[in-house]
């Protein structure tokens, strides 16, 4: 009994030892390591002056929430009421007016608002209506890229003049060669001659290829030549620009028709149809884009200018209203101020805390 405990004494002893011994060899390596570090390099000047003769393209790609500001601010007093359970009169009030401010339309407020009456806000009011809106969002919105074997994907753009389809389709087309697809743009806007310039600057800046006529072409021969040669060339991808207007009695959205049956006649295929509205015009953008999609069948919206607006909710009318998913959303004037809509980071960028 002794002498086990004393075999047991000493094995502890022992293992105290190698303990003690390794922490010491670890010490010393440490500062054998330190040792070989190289001295301190020399002192950094205190002015550093580096000259740029050309500032570098900065390749900036911004965040909903980071352009929300001025829609998010229409939420604040929403954000405010902290309440949880049952909610007052005043305090649906204050709902309703924010919702309305915020252009979500008449119909989603009324939901929301009845939502609330019934069921209160047991994780919050803030949180309750964030759920709400979402709930009002579509939750498929896939963009289709590619066409059947031997024909070429196009994507159409179609929208009233100046809500921004042609800065749309240079945004896109950066985003697509970015992704490794060869582009072929077509200047279908023929309306004027700056529109098929402004077309050919967004060509060189993302390396796209851009087909052309002259002012008052037939828009169907320009996307007719731009199919021959993004098929000659083995492209993946046509992105054709439309008018938004006509001189005279011809029927916009007539021509809008012709120029779809030229798009998706082979070598073409129309996989999307993107009416392209502007979110500054409010409810207006919602008459627009009735009258459009009697004519084109639109397959997403693309919701521009919403840096530029407080009126973000248009978003939910939108899609509550039209049930066709917005798709990629505009919020800037440069080449990477798209981005593809994503209805959770859109709701907690209004709502969220
Ligand atoms: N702030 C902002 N301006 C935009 C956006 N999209 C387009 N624009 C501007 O809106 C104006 C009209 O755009 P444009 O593409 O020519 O419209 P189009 O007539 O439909 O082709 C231009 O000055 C664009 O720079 C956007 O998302 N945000
Ligand atoms: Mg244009």
């Amino acid at each position: 009994m002794i002498g086990s405990v004393m075999v047991l004494a000493s094995v502890v002893v022992l293992v105290a030892i190698v303990v003690v011994l390794a922490a010491i060899a670890l010490a010393v390596a440490r500062r054998g390591r330190r040792a070989l570090a190289p001295p301190n390099a020399a002192p950094l000047p205190d002015v550093l002056v580096t000259e740029i003769a050309q500032r570098p393209e900065l390749d900036e790609e911004p965040t909903l929430g980071s352009r929300l500001g001025a829609s998010r601010g229409v939420f604040d007093r929403v954000r405010s009421l902290t309440t949880t359970g049952a909610i007052s009169d005043e305090q649906l009030d204050i709902v309703e007016e924010v919702l309305l401010r915020s252009d979500v339309g008449v119909a989603t407020t009324g939901a929301v608002l009845e939502a609330l009456r019934r069921d209160g806000a047991p994780e919050g009011v803030a949180t309750a209506v964030r759920r709400l809106l979402r709930e009002s969002l579509v939750d498929q919105r896939h963009v289709t890229t590619t066409a059947e074997p031997g024909r070429v994907a196009v994507w159409l753009f179609v929208g009233v003049n100046g809500v921004g389809k042609t800065t749309t389709i240079g945004k896109l087309a950066h985003r697509e060669v970015t992704a490794g697809r060869q582009v072929v743009l077509a200047a279908g806007d023929t309306f004027r001659a700056a529109a098929a310039e402004q077309l050919a600057t967004w060509g060189e800046r993302t390396g796209a290829d851009v087909v052309r006529a002259g002012e008052g072409a037939d828009p169907g021969s320009v996307i007719h030549d731009a199919l021959g040669r993004a098929s000659a060339r083995g492209a993946d991808l046509v992105l054709a620009d439309t008018a938004g207007r006509r001189a005279n009695s011809t029927n916009l959205l007539d021509e809008l028709a012709k120029v779809r049956r030229v798009a998706d006649r082979a070598p073409g295929q129309v996989v999307e149809t993107f009416m392209v509205l502007d979110a500054t015009t409010g409810q207006n953008a919602l008459t627009q884009a009735r009258e459009f999609l009697a004519a084109a069948s639109v397959t997403g919206i693309v919701l521009t200018k919403l840096d530029g607006t407080a009126r973000g909710g248009i978003v939910v009318a939108i899609e509550r209203e039209l049930a066709i998913p917005v798709k990629f959303v505009g919020v800037g004037e440069g080449v990477n101020d798209l981005i593809p809509f994503d209805p959770d980071e859109f709701v907690d960028s209004l709502v969220r805390a």
